[in-house]
């Protein structure tokens, strides 16, 4: 059982014990049978096929298409390594322009995978109540040098899909979805992964599906994925035959069997995160000075990222407050995605820097918490009672934490 608190010396930042004996994290793995991948290391083992186009990387990309519903998935080693493939496929082997459109709300690898294939960014603003890129400001920014818009199915929920296309269209641009935080979810009655020229996805450890590393380009494109197979292989297009520019994107053999081993727990995994996300809500309900990101239809999302928002009257110090109190609780959350990619190296102090009040805000006061298999509800409705108790008394937490720091 553990410590409730009950005044300012309870917290474990002022002397008492920590909430939790063990650390809650943002993106703790989830893990498939330990049995059924020692099998598949056998298979791998017997197979001495480790890597390249071997037989469990076909099953999970057969797997994959079939899942979510499109023709072609093209697994990589990560998703940036995919969003690097994808930007040069679609934008820099296609146009001497430079500049791509997408959120500076979202994780710096979005913007670093174009910088590194010779782009730059143009940083676009958000939607104060889903956290999406604005259609709007998209627009706005969309000149002649723009090669490509990105979208961000940020936190796991559905861009503006029908206005982006439509941009993107008017403007002859393709259209490329960072789907790092969205598989498995459905964006009406489709499955997020054939939206746009194509869609990149993470699993990495710390997404609610993972293969250790790893990730997935999905497209209906028959040509782009061909190339996109080819570019994933040092750009062979057979044995001795270099048919273009390549990296190397492969996907091992392990990653794709932890993948396949992973699919058989989904339903489970999803349940598990739409249970969270309802103890969350449930918990924070009322909670003065926060507040829970609503997600649209949770029942059709993997609800991996529980994101809360400071109320913007509280006092400028408050969000870095809770998050160092949480953090001396054992409870690790994160400050996801401040200070915003246009503040981060390389973009930082770029002219002219990019107006982005949305952006600004968000990355002032969003807090996302602990969720996933390692997380109970129980810890859940501690983690609350903890972040009232610190919001309620946060002058004195903060003026007894100025005196021993
Ligand atoms: N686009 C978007 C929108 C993304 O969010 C991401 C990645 C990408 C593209 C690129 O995808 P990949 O190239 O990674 O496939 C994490 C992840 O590293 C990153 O994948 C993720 N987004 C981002 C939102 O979060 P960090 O730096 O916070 O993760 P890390 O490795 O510090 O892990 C977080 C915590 O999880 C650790 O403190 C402890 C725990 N953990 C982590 C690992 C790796 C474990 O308990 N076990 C583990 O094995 O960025």
């Amino acid at each position: 059982m553990s410590f409730m608190k009950k005044q300012t010396t309870d917290l474990a930042c002022l002397g008492g014990p920590p909430l939790f004996a063990d650390k809650l994290y943002v993106g703790r793995p989830n893990l498939c049978s330990r049995q059924k991948l020692h099998a598949a290391l056998d298979q791998i083992f017997d197979n001495r096929w480790l890597t390249n186009d071997g037989p469990f990387l076909r099953r999970f990309e057969d797997k994959l298409q079939e899942f979510l519903g499109v023709r072609h998935a093209v697994a990589v080693c990560n998703a940036t390594i995919g969003l690097q493939m994808v930007y040069r496929a679609l934008g820099r082997a296609r146009s001497t322009r430079k500049k791509a459109l997408m959120p500076a709300f979202t994780f710096i690898a979005t913007a670093h995978a174009w910088e590194w294939e010779g782009g730059q960014p143009e940083f676009c603003d958000v939607d104060p109540a889903r956290h999406l890129l604005s259609p709007a400001d998209a627009a706005a920014k969309l000149d002649a040098e723009a090669a490509l818009l990105v979208g961000v199915h940020t936190w796991g929920q559905p861009c503006r899909i029908a206005e982006l296309e439509a941009l993107a269209k008017a403007r002859n641009i393709p259209l490329v979805f960072d789907s790092a935080h969205a598989f498995s979810n459905f964006h009406g009655s489709r499955r997020i992964g054939g939206f746009g020229d194509a869609e990149v996805f993470s699993f990495h450890a710390t997404k609610f599906f993972n293969t250790f590393e790893g990730g997935a380009i999905t497209t209906n494109d028959d040509a782009l994925a061909a190339e996109l197979r080819h570019m994933r292989n040092f750009g062979f297009a057979g044995y001795d035959q270099v048919a273009r520019l390549g990296t190397n994107g492969k996907m091992q053999e392990i990653s794709a069997a932890m993948g396949l081993c992973l699919m058989d727990e989904l339903d489970a995994l999803l349940e598990t995160n739409r249970r969270n996300y309802r103890a969350y809500r449930e918990a924070f309900a009322g909670l003065p000075g926060i507040s829970l990101l609503a997600l649209d239809k949770p029942e059709t999302l993997n609800c991996q990222y529980v994101v809360g928002e400071l109320s913007p009257e509280l006092p400028a110090f408050a969000r870095d407050l809770l998050v160092d109190v949480l953090w001396a609780e054992n409870v690790l959350v994160r400050k996801y995605f401040h200070p915003g990619c246009h503040r981060a190296a390389p973009y930082a102090g770029r002219a002219p820097a990019p107006v982005l009040p949305v952006t600004e805000d968000l990355c002032r006061r969003v807090v996302v918490f602990p969720t996933g298999t390692a997380v109970q509800p129980e810890q859940i409705r501690q983690i609350a009672a903890t972040v009232r108790f610190v919001l309620e008394h946060a002058d004195d937490v903060q003026r007894q934490r100025k005196k021993h720091p």
